[in-house]
């Protein structure tokens, strides 16, 4: 594996599981194969968890690790090709990423969608322009319709609590205040689609995920009928994705406090487990009361960003050097 945007990106994803249990269990294991190689962890947006899970993943396979902050010290950076450069942005993407590459084996890269061009946050323009212009294996660290890396950790923590072969996962809209990618709602379910478990999403109209990454999962615009049975509940706003509105893409269509995950909530599921992402929004997407119940398990899944993390490193370290 060269680069790593997508559930696709992995050769198979069942050998990547048992490659992350295996990576889990014995994490100094593979510490050669970065001997002496270089990561580079571009941010243009913030982070916790990806900036922190990311270097201890590099460091324990033996690499050096370089964090970036574009927005913190480094130039303005110019993204569109033919502009003229006369305003505050003093240098171009165009020589930033090839610079950026020649201190560096491996690149990994966040850069949010930015709700100017619906059309360049879902070609992924600026990934791809790191993919094309630096020579070099890229990895994203959530862009613009993507955070693989947190949905590879998500299905990681699914494997390891389901308490049958195939259970029903429910990926559910919840309201937050402001406008948010359709990233990792989009991963989620890409991951999901191939994993075995029953998937359903659940959203109000208007909320329609890119069909490229719905595919053949069910969507229950109920969300009481969704809960049902679930084993898995996976909270995420997202803001409008624009398929059945494109006009709207990037706004926020609905606040409705109904769809917030609560007690009630959970008591429609089967005993089911809690998960997010986070960054999260306290009693705006989960109540106090479930976010810290037994059933919620939002810092073990942050635990496997590790495990994600070092897994596809290691794919990546094994087959490009
Ligand atoms: C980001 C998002 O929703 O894509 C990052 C999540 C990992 N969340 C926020 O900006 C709050
Ligand atoms: N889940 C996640 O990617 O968190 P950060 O934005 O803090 O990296």
């Amino acid at each position: 594996m060269r680069h790593f945007t997508s559930v696709f990106d992995l050769p198979n994803l069942n050998e990547a599981l048992k490659q992350a249990a295996e990576v889990k269990k014995n994490p100094f294991g593979y510490e050669h194969l970065g001997k002496h190689k270089t990561c580079l962890l571009i941010f243009f947006n913030n982070s916790l968890r990806t900036r922190l899970s990311t270097q201890k993943a590099a460091r324990n396979l033996g690499m050096d690790v370089i964090v970036l902050d574009v927005n913190q010290g480094a130039w303005k950076l110019e993204t569109e090709r033919g502009v003229i450069m006369d305003g505050d942005k003093s240098e171009h993407l165009l020589e930033a990423i090839p610079v950026m590459a020649q201190y560096c084996d491996v690149l990994g890269v966040r850069s949010f969608a930015r709700f100017e061009s619906r059309e360049d946050d879902y070609t992924e323009k600026i990934l791809n322009q790191f993919i094309k212009y630096s020579g070099k294996p890229v990895f994203s660290m959530e862009a613009a319709t993507g955070h693989p890396l947190q949905a590879l950790a998500d299905l990681i923590t699914i494997e390891e609590h389901k308490k049958v072969e195939r259970p029903k996962v429910v990926l559910t809209w919840a309201p937050h205040p402001r406008a948010l990618p359709q990233a990792v709602p989009n991963s989620f379910a890409d991951f999901m689609n191939e994993a075995n478990v029953d998937f359903v999403i659940t959203h109000p109209e208007g909320y329609e995920l890119d069909p490229k990454f719905v595919r053949g999962a069910k969507v229950e615009y109920n969300q009481k009928k969704a809960f049902e049975g679930a084993d898995f509940i996976y909270a995420k706003n997202w803001s409008c994705p624009g398929v059945t509105n494109p006009d709207k893409y990037g706004q926020i269509l609905s606040k409705d406090m109904s769809w917030t995950v609560d007690t009630e909530h959970m008591n429609w599921t089967n005993d089911a487990k809690f998960m997010h992402c986070l960054p999260v929004r306290r009693n705006m997407i989960v109540t106090d009361d479930v976010i810290e119940s037994p059933n919620s398990i939002v810092i073990q899944e942050a635990a496997n960003r590790v495990v994600s993390a070092q897994t596809v490193l290691k794919m990546i370290l094994e087959s490009e050097f």
